[in-house]
């Protein structure tokens, strides 16, 4: 994703095999550009923070939603993660967001709604039953994982707040605290990072909000307490730790498409046959299955979930890209 550091353009091989992290010490030590003392203690304590138990949500398996893959290592789901606020490299949310204060946490939802409201994750948790759902996530990197997350259809959520005639796009917020977040203070993207969809796309049952992953809750680095899940749409598309979802009229300006606009489009569904200008999006690898010389598994329209086309009848994907 990364445009303003040139030297992170290409994957490393040490990206592309985060289980190096845990069966090599030292050449993980080596990486951090800090003393090697506190270096142990960082990695004990973000290894600890990695593998600690969450609480259980319990949540009954969907098979309507349930991708035949084969699920993707926890270790790799949670020390290879793109969280921009705490870093650019894959293994700076693992290490650092465990800074981040998940509870009490509150989502505020308004704008174009007849029912404005500000949910606690209790809240939210109640809202309908929870599923759990295997999907495919995708990165425009040219990187996939599959996971067992935990969460509903986005529109139940949508449905409680009761959207008024105008509301044509929903906006996602993440948190963007300084103090939490020691990547909000670079310049890499205009902070609050800030995702949206059309309310359509927001309303397919695919659409999920997510508050768990492998039965437990979700741990920070991979968007606690709240984010959402667009399995048909590249990985940044799916806003983490969520602090506010805006109904609008008027097409959301969201943090990718305004820091590069010919990168980044607003729609961002997976697509074969439009490659970003840095990186193919025909081909894929399987974190953690893929080794770095594997030949790549090849990547399906909108991910292989092809019940989301209908989204799209008339408009051609290659100008809204
Ligand atoms: N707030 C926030 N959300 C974000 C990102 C981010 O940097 N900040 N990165 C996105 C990208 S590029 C990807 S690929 C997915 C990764 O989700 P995961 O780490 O849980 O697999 O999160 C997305 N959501
Ligand atoms: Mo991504």
């Amino acid at each position: 994703m990364l445009i303003k550091r040139a030297r992170f353009t290409e994957p490393l091989p040490s990206e592309i095999t985060p289980r190096s992290l845990f069966e090599s010490r030292r050449e993980f030590m080596q990486q951090l550009a800090v003393g090697s003392i506190a270096a142990s203690a960082m990695l004990d304590s973000a290894l600890a923070q990695n593998t600690a138990p969450r609480s259980k949500l319990a949540a009954r398996a969907n098979p309507a939603y349930f991708a035949k893959d084969k699920p993707t290592a926890f270790a790799d789901a949670t020390s290879y993660n793109n969280f921009y606020e705490f870093g650019t490299d894959k293994g700076d949310p693992m290490l650092y967001a465990g800074s981040m204060k998940t509870q009490p946490w509150t989502v505020r939802i308004d704008g174009e709604v007849k029912k404005p409201m500000t949910l606690d994750i209790d809240s939210l948790l109640k809202v309908a039953p929870l599923e759990e759902r295997l999907y495919r996530l995708r990165c425009v990197e040219g990187w996939s994982m599959a996971i067992p997350w935990v969460g509903y259809s986005l529109a139940e959520l949508i449905r409680k707040v009761e959207p008024t005639g105008n509301a044509k796009f929903v906006e996602f917020t993440s948190l963007a605290d300084p103090k939490q977040m020691p990547g909000v203070g670079s310049r890499v993207l205009d902070w609050p990072y800030v995702e949206g969809l059309r309310i359509d796309e927001a309303n397919h049952p695919l659409a999920l909000l997510c508050v768990g992953m492998y039965g437990q809750t979700l741990l920070n680095q991979n968007g606690a307490p709240v984010r959402v899940v667009l399995p048909w749409k590249y990985g940044f598309k799916s806003a983490k730790s969520i602090v506010r979802i805006r109904f609008t009229e008027t097409q959301p300006h969201t943090a990718w498409n305004k820091s590069a606009p010919s990168e980044y489009g607003f729609y961002s569904n997976v697509n074969p046959e439009v490659d970003h200008p840095r990186w193919s999006q025909a081909a894929e690898r399987r974190i953690g299955e893929d080794g770095f010389f594997a030949k790549k598994r090849k990547t399906l329209m909108f991910n292989g979930y092809p019940e989301v086309a209908a989204l799209y009848t008339g408009m051609d994907l290659k100008k809204f890209f």
